[in-house]
């Protein structure tokens, strides 16, 4: 069987830009590309916001008729989790980090299922049968969970091969080794990694990469379609999609055409003057403007070293605005320069994030509830906030005393920074209780604030905005 996997899409990227077309042309080829796939995988961040614009949901189904064209040659085996009616290319998903919202909200990607364009998976498997060959393709699926509650998850669904099939295990998160920053915190260790199956493969990370792990844990991270950050790795690394053979076992990355080019450029300025800073910058972009490229393409530049000499970003940005997509930055040091004013620009917190911070600043509260919280406001759904509040349950150990307990607030956020390397307490009994708890809680895992568009190169504000709208 040919397996298709097309991951982080996100559709919608720099919507209102420059870049508003992005997204839909390299997804669009991918999608054209793999129509004659048996089945098509989408390891989550099909789209870049949870609720995405009417428009950009227009858009997207467009790109998701080309598979309409496609033939489905699968039947679900008794195995199976789950059943679905596909209209062309069979596509399974999980939804990812970008998508992931509270309990009671709907995701794009269940709306998808129920639009009758994909089957989407949390914590379950579909297993698939060729009606010709009869080979069988299990597909076990773990939607994006915030980075602290994935091992318990995990854990907790504890996926099992399908005897006689090939087995897939599909998830969206950093796993330690793969992760942005050194600051993002992976709670996923390859041992977390179920053992068994022919392929484990994991969205999230935006660069393709195939890892065997130790015996029986080959790992692919597809990358994504769109570039949305502008570090090196992401000009290094083609954009694509990746084909697996069942049969001979090969996987193959297969480059898309479309994506603009992408450059990353440092250029060192110890003790240059400004004339010498601007004359390199010149140059360096001269070269880049050498290749004819359809679309501008995506630089960033990064001044760095040591020098006294003044340098005009905004200058920069101004003379080149017309020929690329721009993104330039200083880290050097200047004898009496404090702070750079690029700081802010640069900062990674969406509108959305800066928000909850400010919440839970306000709050003395358990992290989890307030992202509920927020959302519930976010909404305008007060009624819903008011009843979530007053359901809050005091821990069963929260002493009598209530007015000692509020008092003792370093305490209080001492452990809520601890539950950064491990599910608290109150956690691990939801936990228990039920996964869709823990699952569908929407949480503050640092890969999502790595994951924010930079303000450079899209106007990132009309994203997170129309949370509040
Ligand atoms: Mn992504």
């Amino acid at each position: 069987m040919k397996i298709a996997i097309v991951s982080d899409t996100h559709f919608g990227y720099g919507w209102e830009s420059e870049r508003s077309n992005d997204s839909f042309d390299n997804a669009r080829e991918a999608f054209r590309r793999t129509v004659d796939a048996d089945l098509v995988i989408l390891p989550g961040d099909i789209y870049d916001h949870k609720v995405p614009k009417q428009e950009v949901l227009g858009r997207s189904i467009d790109c998701f008729n080309e598979y309409r064209d496609g033939a489905c040659n699968l039947v679900f085996a008794e195995e199976s989790d789950v059943e679905y009616e596909f209209t062309g290319t069979p596509l399974v998903a999980i939804h990812g980090t970008h998508e992931r919202r509270s309990r009671g909200f709907m995701n794009p990607i269940e709306l998808l299922d129920k639009m009758g364009y994909l089957l989407h998976l949390h914590n379950e498997k579909a297993v698939f049968e060729h009606a010709e060959t009869g080979e069988k393709v299990a597909v076990h699926g773990m939607s994006g969970v915030p980075e602290r509650y994935a091992p318990g998850v995990l854990e907790k669904y504890d996926p099992q091969p399908v005897d006689d099939a090939y087995n897939i295990f599909m998830f969206h998160q950093s796993v330690e080794k793969f992760v942005y920053t050194s600051k993002d915190h992976a709670a996923l260790t390859l041992e977390h990694l179920p053992d068994g199956f022919d392929l484990l493969v994991d969205g999230h990370i935006h660069w393709y990469d195939l890892s065997n792990i130790g015996k029986d844990k080959p790992l692919i991270l597809p990358g994504s379609t769109i570039s949305t950050q502008m570090r090196k790795i992401e000009a290094e690394k083609p954009k694509g999609y990746v084909t697996v053979d069942t049969e001979t076992g090969d996987v193959t990355f297969h480059e898309l055409e479309t994506p603009r080019d992408q450059y990353y450029e440092e250029i060192v300025v110890d003790d240059m003057s400004s004339s010498e800073i601007m004359q390199v910058v010149d140059q360096t972009m001269e070269k880049i403007l050498d290749n004819d490229t359809v679309k501008r393409p995506l630089v960033r530049i990064v001044l760095s070293g040591k020098t006294d000499a003044t340098v005009k970003l905004a200058d920069i940005r101004k003379q080149y605005r017309d020929d690329v997509v721009l993104s330039v930055s200083k880290t050097f040091k200047t004898s009496s320069q404090t702070a750079s004013p690029d700081t802010f620009k640069e900062s990674t917190k969406s509108v959305a994030e800066r928000g909850k911070d400010l919440l839970q600043s306000k709050v003395d509260g358990d992290g989890m509830h307030v992202e509920n919280l927020f959302e519930l406001l976010a909404e305008e759904q007060l009624d819903a906030a008011v009843d979530f509040v007053e359901d809050l349950e005091l821990p069963a150990d929260e002493p009598d005393d209530a007015t000692e307990a509020t008092k003792d607030t370093e305490t209080v956020q001492t452990d809520a920074d601890s539950a950064d390397t491990g599910p608290s307490t109150e956690v691990d009994q939801e936990t228990a209780e039920t996964m869709q708890t823990v699952d569908t809680v929407y949480g503050t895992d640092e890969a999502d604030d790595s994951e924010e568009s930079d303000s450079q190169l899209i106007n990132s504000g009309d994203r997170t905005l129309s949370d509040f709208s």
